[in-house]
């Protein structure tokens, strides 16, 4: 072994990975969430799940493999429960927050890819792109959707991205004290666009891979749930 750092590891040295906290929305993730918990505590030591009100075992499996296992007492949502995972982040310290799907379609190699440019100093938010990466088994369906949705995003939020639902995202700490999501369902994902856009941070996306599984096309987002998050997301804004 030469002992040479390589040039692109798929993860940072230890000091930096204790600084990165992973934030798990889950909801009744039960059959996946230990697996990914324990892929993603191989190297990052902070993993927060937020149980979203589950009916399954997702809280007993979130307390059985992570020391920081939250939960909401009914469903409220992606979006809230990743407000609640980020503000507990905060208050214990994180430099950095990531955000996570706890339904295995992510990779853990790509954390670092993410943080690595905002720890460089190079921007404050980085933002996975499915559609500059790679997509494992997507059904044509749900890629006319997500593509819908990026014509939306750039349309509506004035946006210039590649991939506007993405749940693999990572901000500074700077970052995450500005995020502020208020639409508790699956339109906090517009919003947060919206946020990032607005709010002077710099930001970019970096591609990774998302794999579609029998389970996370079970449990995932349906064409019909697209019109739904269009509209919560315009009334959102009419409210605001
Ligand atoms: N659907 C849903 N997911 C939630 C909720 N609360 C937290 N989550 C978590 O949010 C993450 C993403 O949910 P998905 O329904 O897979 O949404 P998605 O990944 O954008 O959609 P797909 O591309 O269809 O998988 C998962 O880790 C869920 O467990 C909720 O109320 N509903
Ligand atoms: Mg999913």
């Amino acid at each position: 072994m030469s002992g040479e750092t390589p040039k692109n590891p798929s993860s940072p040295p230890p000091e930096v990975a204790r600084d990165v906290f992973v934030v798990i929305a889950a909801y009744n993730e039960g059959p996946c969430l230990a697996e990914v918990i324990q892929a993603v505590r191989a190297i990052y030591p902070h993993v927060v799940v937020v149980d979203d009100g589950s009916s399954d075992e997702t809280h007993e499996i979130a307390k059985q493999h992570t020391g920081f296992a939250l939960r909401h007492a009914i469903n409220r949502g992606q979006g809230a429960a990743l407000q609640t995972g980020i503000e507990f982040s905060l208050r214990r310290g994180a430099r950095f927050v990531v955000t996570f799907d706890g339904d295995g379609q992510h990779r853990v190699e790509d954390i670092w890819a993410l943080v690595e440019p905002i720890h460089r100093g190079e921007c404050e938010i980085v933002l996975g792109s499915r559609f500059l990466g790679e997509t494992i088994d997507m059904p044509r369906s749900r890629r006319i959707t997500l593509q819908l949705a990026v014509l939306f995003t750039r349309a509506v939020n004035r946006v210039n991205l590649t991939d506007a639902h993405n749940g693999l995202r990572a901000f500074s700490r700077k970052a995450a004290k500005k995020i502020d999501i208020t639409l508790d369902r699956m339109a906090h994902a517009s919003e947060l666009i919206d946020q990032v856009a607005h709010s002077g941070l710099t930001f970019k996306e970096i591609p990774v891979q998302i794999r579609y599984t029998e389970h996370s096309l079970a449990k995932g987002q349906s064409s019909r749930g697209a019109l739904r998050i269009v509209f919560h997301y315009l009334v959102g804004r009419v409210m605001r």
